[in-house]
């Protein structure tokens, strides 16, 4: 029996630890872990991505679509560094994520040798939790057991960097002696509830109110029943902040939607009209689309007390997980008979319907209204449909016109708001649900920038999967529109073509010419087909749309200063200044509301 190095056992422990995927890329700073790996013949799977910033994607769609730890490895100097985006885009979502990085030999470290970094140093911050450069073999036990268990347990990100003599010295358990530490495998994570006196005071605040908002997050998202009687209690809506969007089904009438820039009229009504506002695992960071600080009596539920009370004063401010505190709290809250409170969250949902249904059909110039890819989309969605959107103008429809109905599953890059993101994810999302229909949202910038090197990925592994539905949508705008449309109405400026403009890549011939199939719509009238062909399909599918950049993501209301600000870019002569007034200029201007923001 050949001896077990350093590498051999860290395998071994964290497949202790539940572990059974690594997203990652080689590189002979991290080639003992490989060798590793290879030896475990399969006990934890390796999936190879294009890029490790993409790997570091996948390691936080693993934890978001599984609720387990996710894993990625890089190997040092580049290989570490292009891990940090991902890593921050789990830190920033609260995910449980171990990155693993490889490090030049202990001997030549100080050295300004090759492809060496100060990797504690630059994982300090995003790994800060718990980041660790083991020197020797007897050290590493304890230094995976406390990398995973501070990953799971505060929802972090933690990092290990392993010199690469290092990895492949023979494994020594910890001396019985002192100075050394001796650990041991296993996490639960507790229920945690808050004490009586404060659920009482948290009721009596809810049971006080005449016209309650609730908005969920990420963190509800295992308590949607929870949620759902405890607002049939207090007869009260239901926004969802972006990273919540799965927490709560869009077919029910109280269910507002989404807030924020990217948000819903009715939200904005019911957040500026509300007394009583009761928020449930949400950072949802913009408090501009909160009440009025003073004009609505607040409670809080999170997990991590540091998210509390940040964007809003709460009165009453509870620690808990999100399902046990409601459930704690249902019985002390009263029936509530806000029928008109409830009516008018109701009345103004069907209004908001059928605003999103006249946008999504309003007439373009020539080509397609990228609403209406999303409004085809969502009522084929097949059930426990698995569903990401990049950053981008189409994170706006995915907001906003995607339905979501329960069991199914949905995400983005949230806190960070990441561009490159959307396909990375959809890839995680079918490796923990291969039977799932899974389907990304993705604009043609952030196709370009690497997603599309990832449909190489896509093609490599599809056959692997039990269903080969894999869909990516790419809304081929030639232009990163979400920010032409913020330089216009919040800056004030016209389109800078330099910036904004980009090239028009054929990516449905790109999916083809890497084995996928590719699907081209030039026509809002084919939509329906195209999804269905999509959806149908025998092999990973790439749907590219011709989409209109003149369409415009707007928030829930234009305040008049952003109109101020539109017409004045259109003023400084914006190059696609025929095709926005055609389009838009109505919809902007009857957004405007005197008086409101
Ligand atoms: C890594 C990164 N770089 C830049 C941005 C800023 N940004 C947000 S959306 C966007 C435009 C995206 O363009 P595209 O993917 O084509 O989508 P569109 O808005 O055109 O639909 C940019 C540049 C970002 N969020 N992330
Ligand atoms: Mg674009």
């Amino acid at each position: 029996m050949a001896t077990t190095t350093v590498s051999d056992f860290i395998v071994e422990r964290l497949h202790e630890w539940g572990v059974r995927r690594i997203y990652g890329y080689p590189g002979d700073g991290i080639n003992g872990m490989f060798g590793a790996l290879r030896r475990a013949q399969g006990k934890i799977e390796f999936v190879q991505a294009r890029h490790e910033e993409m790997a570091a994607f996948m390691a936080s769609a693993h934890a978001k679509f599984t609720g387990e730890l996710g894993v990625c490895i890089a190997t040092s100097g580049p290989g570490a560094a292009h891990l940090l985006t991902g890593l921050y885009d789990a830190r920033l979502d609260h995910m449980p994520v171990l990155a693993i990085a490889g490090q030049q030999a202990r001997a030549a470290l100080g050295a300004h040798y090759q492809q060496e970094l100060d990797l504690v140093s630059m994982f300090k911050d995003v790994a800060g939790a718990y980041v660790q450069q083991p020197s020797v073999p007897a050290q590493v036990r304890h230094v995976v057991d406390r990398a995973v268990r501070i990953a799971l347990s505060r929802r972090t990100v933690t990092a290990m960097v392993l010199p690469n003599d290092l990895q492949e010295l023979e494994y020594e358990p910890p001396a019985r002696k002192h100075g050394t530490a001796h650990s041991g495998v296993g996490y639960s994570a507790p229920e945690v509830v808050p004490r009586e006196a404060d659920l009482k005071r948290a009721a009596d605040v809810l049971n006080a109110g005449n016209r309650v908002a609730i908005l969920v997050g990420a963190g509800a998202m295992h308590a949607g029943d929870e949620v759902v009687a405890v607002a049939e209690r207090l007869h009260a809506g239901v926004a969802k902040a972006l990273l919540g969007k799965a927490a709560v089904p869009d077919d029910i009438p109280w269910v507002t939607g989404s807030i924020g820039l990217l948000g819903t009229r009715p939200t904005d009504e019911m957040m500026s009209s509300c007394d009583t506002l009761l928020m449930v695992g949400s950072g949802f960071p913009y408090s501009e689309f909160l009440p009025k600080e003073g004009d609505a009596r607040a409670v809080q539920i999170d997990i991590d007390a540091g998210m509390l009370s940040v964007r809003y004063p709460m009165e009453v401010s509870l620690v808990g997980d999100s399902a046990a505190t409601l459930r704690a709290l249902l019985p002390r809250l009263e029936q509530k008979n806000a029928t008109s409170w409830r009516n008018r969250l109701i009345h103004a949902g069907e209004r908001w319907q059928r605003v999103l249904g006249d946008r999504a059909h309003a007439a373009t110039s020539g080509r397609v209204n990228p609403q209406r890819v999303v409004t085809e989309l969502s009522p084929r969605l097949p059930d426990g449909a698995i569903v990401t959107s990049d950053s981008g103008s189409c994170a706006n429809w995915y907001a906003r016109d995607l339905k979501i109905r329960r069991g199914m599953m949905c995400s983005l890059s949230g806190g960070l708001a990441s561009m490159g993101a959307a396909v990375p994810y959809a890839i995680a999302a079918k490796f923990a649900h291969p039977e799932r229909p899974v389907i990304a949202l993705v604009g043609d910038g952030a196709m370009q920038m690497n997603n599309m090197a990832e449909l190489v990925t896509v093609a490599k592994y599809w056959r692997q999967w039990a269903s080969p539905r894999w869909i990516c949508c790419v809304f081929n705008n030639e232009d990163l529109n979400q920010v032409t449309w913020e330089q216009r109405v919040m800056q004030g400026d016209a389109k800078f073509e330099a910036s904004q403009d980009i090239p028009d890549v054929p990516y449905h011939r790109f999916a083809e010419l890497v084995g996928l199939t590719g699907i081209y719509v030039d026509n809002a009238e084919q939509l329906g087909d195209a999804w269905e062909q999509a959806l149908a399909a025998t092999r990973p599918v790439v749907l590219e749309v011709k989409t209109d950049p003149d369409v415009p993501p707007l928030p829930p209301h234009v305040t008049i200063e952003q109109a101020r600000h539109f017409a004045r870019a259109l003023m400084e002569g914006d190059p696609d200044e025929g095709g926005v007034i055609a389009n838009t200029a109505r919809q902007v201007m009857a957004s405007v509301m005197p008086g409101k923001k």
